[in-house]
């Protein structure tokens, strides 16, 4: 009976009265911060009213409840609108002082949403284009998770709120061409299609019919008033009845809908609206109210939303605990893998005895045989390149368009898209991501690359041919300064392993940063075994001396992948002329800055320093100092066979060995 009280009285309240709290807390917000972007919020007010009353399925107080919908704000300008929904929606860390204290220092609620700022920001957004490919990702893991769990467990949509950026941006196409493939029946995009964007109409730049683009990528498609409550809500029921393909709901809708004199131009875009323009969407609004105030009735009938959530919540967790599979969904959910690291640990014990030369490439796919077969919760993939990045091993079956049992991703050529929907499969939570390219096109997925740094997700990047070592395919394909663009990136780990331990190590590491994404740059060719005693994992270390020569250091040479071996044969020609010379392997820069002074003035020593790398110079002053010397690129590479290439370019032992005699005097 209390239920039905709750419902009479929740319909006293009209539509409108929710979507214009969301209208008059953007402005206000805005407002008071003097920056921000109202024109969104004020715009895709009602569609997000439809949604969040009527459909989404959260529960503010457990966010990670491992069932419920997510929502993504592809349109990251706009992020007022999700504050304000928090705020609405009663997320006890986003109670009113945060929406007034909107993009300001140490407040959650940054210029753009931020991921671990606040509960219940399901991904970080801003880069157009970012959100709506990171879910595609999200939406994956939900089918991948439901094909192993069943409805009982896994049930949940994706929904986006994506703008015009979003749709123009070149991301869109690779991330909807993949979900339309895939069928990803549970995605649900709508569209705010104003028709404007910063610099005017959108005519200025488009004439693309995007129904008929999506259509064309395997999605439903319904366009329909975005102003207009019923509307909204047949088409959001449909898009969930009919789950086959994903969908596209284009929302016509006028950007700042309220404001005077800006409704419908892009100078509501982006800027503050002043006092007068405000009072005039109040009026015009019928919204009475004093700034950041919600009267009770209405803000009591949005907390209804959570109330039901948290009932949908006590129902799952009814079914999960009766659940036969409830012990292994909470490991999955989880993302522990120590299996995983068991068979490392054997394989590099293997390593270490049988001292197998091989790419490093070849270790990788070794290291993911052992991975891949101790644990169920890697996905892997690649973008057209599996047997050239080495990515799949044994049994692994390909997942398919509505077949998601599998746990190999065919991504296409894709880059961007493969790195933002790993950057949403590991928001989702359930699998260990990781996907290969060729290093060099990573610059192909940078910005998705940047996002998993910057949310700290563990995203693993498998990046082969990573030098002039790939040979005859020339310089468009040899990264020469890719691998010091990757280390400028906080919070990446950048591997770049030298033999077949090494790389074994670097797996280890990186499926243990549970909140830091890695690349492995690995070698197309076969590289000398150098890690030939046991040890614990110095990979983790970031650095380490590899070789000590007696009586103290005339030189170090410091070196990287494939370049160790070429270290240790100038050591060996320097050793034959009298000079003592330490080689240090440096297969993670992160790893060993991080560790104390005195363990990284042990390693570098006080003898003068030669850094030895297959690429540009740029940022090894950090270790070789004011009077080291360099031995790599000093601009792009060529075609021809690999040897030859490291002969032209002048990276060879003899070289190293010169350049350290100079140091040495
Ligand atoms: C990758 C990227 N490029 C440029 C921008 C800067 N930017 C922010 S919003 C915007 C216009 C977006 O237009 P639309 O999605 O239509 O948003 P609306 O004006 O309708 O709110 C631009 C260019 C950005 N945030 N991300
Ligand atoms: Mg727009």
């Amino acid at each position: 009976m209390n239920q039905a009280v709750t419902a009479e009285k929740a319909t006293a309240v009209p539509f409108k009265d929710m979507a214009n709290a969301i209208r008059a807390l953007a402005m206000d917000g805005v407002e008071k911060a003097k920056s921000g972007h109202p024109g969104m919020p004020m715009g895709m007010a009602d569609a997000a009213a439809v949604l969040f009353t009527k459909f989404m399925r959260i529960d503010p107080a457990d966010p990670a409840w491992p069932d419920r919908d997510r929502f993504v704000l592809s349109a990251g300008h706009g992020s007022m609108l999700i504050y304000a929904l928090h705020y609405l929606l009663g997320y006890d860390d986003m109670p009113i002082e945060q929406l007034k204290n909107f993009r300001q220092l140490g407040s959650r609620t940054a210029g753009h949403p931020e991921y671990g700022h606040a509960k219940g920001i399901e991904t970080t957004t801003g880069p157009l284009g970012q959100g709506i490919s990171t879910a595609v990702g999200m939406a994956l893991a939900e089918r991948l998770l439901n094909a192993r769990f069943g409805d009982d467990l896994v049930d949940h949509y994706t929904y986006v709120i994506a703008g015009d950026g979003c749709l123009q941006e070149g991301i869109s196409h690779e991330a909807i061409d993949l979900a339309g493939h895939l069928k990803l029946g549970k995605l649900i995009v709508l569209w705010d299609d104003n028709s404007i964007s910063i610099d005017g109409a959108t005519s200025l730049s488009t004439s693309m019919d995007q129904l008929k683009r999506f259509e064309a990528a395997g999605w439903n498609v319904a366009r329909v008033d975005g102003h207009n409550e019923a509307e909204l809500t047949a088409a959001i029921e449909k898009a969930r009845a009919h789950s086959d393909k994903p969908w596209l709901i284009a929302c016509k809708t006028v950007i700042g809908f309220g404001a005077p004199t800006r409704a419908g131009t892009a100078k509501a875009h982006g800027e503050a609206l002043g006092a007068e323009e405000i009072a005039g969407a109040r009026q015009k609004l019928g919204w009475a109210h004093e700034p950041f105030v919600i009267p009770e009735p209405i803000l009591s009938q949005w907390r209804e939303v959570s109330r039901k959530g948290a009932s949908a919540h006590a129902e799952w967790s009814k079914r999960h605990d009766a659940s036969a599979l409830a012990k292994k969904f909470d490991k999955q959910m989880s993302g522990a893998v120590p299996e995983a690291q068991e068979a490392l640990k054997a394989l590099i014990a293997q390593h270490v005895a049988e001292k197998p030369k091989l790419a490093t490439r070849k270790a990788s796919e070794v290291a993911l045989a052992a991975i891949n077969g101790a644990t169920e919760l890697t996905l892997g993939g690649s973008a057209d390149l599996t047997h050239s990045n080495l990515t799949i091993t044994k049994g692994m079956e390909s997942v398919k368009p509505g077949s998601f049992g599998g746990r190999y991703m065919h991504y296409g050529i894709r880059e961007h898209g493969m790195a933002a929907a790993m950057n949403g499969v590991a928001l989702h939570g359930g699998f260990v991501p990781y996907g290969g390219t060729f290093l060099v096109f990573s610059d192909y997925m940078r910005g998705a690359i940047r996002l998993s740094a910057l949310m700290g997700v563990r995203v693993i990047y498998v990046l082969t041919h990573d030098s002039i070592g790939l040979g005859e395919d020339g310089p468009t394909h040899q990264p020469v300064e890719t691998v010091a663009s990757l280390r400028a990136i906080p919070n990446l780990l950048v591997f770049r392993p030298a033999d077949a331990v090494e790389t074994a190590e670097a797996w280890a590491v990186a499926l243990d940063s549970l909140h830091t994404p890695s690349v492995m740059a690995l070698t197309r060719q076969a590289l000398q075994p150098l890690r030939v005693t046991p040890s614990e994992n110095l990979t983790a270390k970031g650095a380490y001396v590899l070789r000590e020569p007696e009586g103290g250091r005339d030189v170090t040479l410091l070196a990287t992948g494939s370049e160790v071996e070429i270290a240790l044969a100038a050591a060996d020609l320097l050793a034959a002329q009298g000079k003592k010379a330490a080689v240090v392997s440096m297969p993670c820069w992160e790893l060993f800055e991080a560790q104390s002074p005195e363990y990284r003035k042990s390693v570098l020593g006080s003898a003068p320093r030669v850094g030895v790398e297959a690429a540009l110079r740029f940022g090894w002053d950090r270790w070789i100092g004011d009077n080291g010397a360099f031995v790599g690129m000093a601009g792009f590479g060529a075609s021809a066979p690999a040897p030859e290439l490291y002969k032209h370019f002048g990276i060879t032992a003899e070289a190293v060995a010169e350049a350290a005699k100079k140091l040495i005097g």
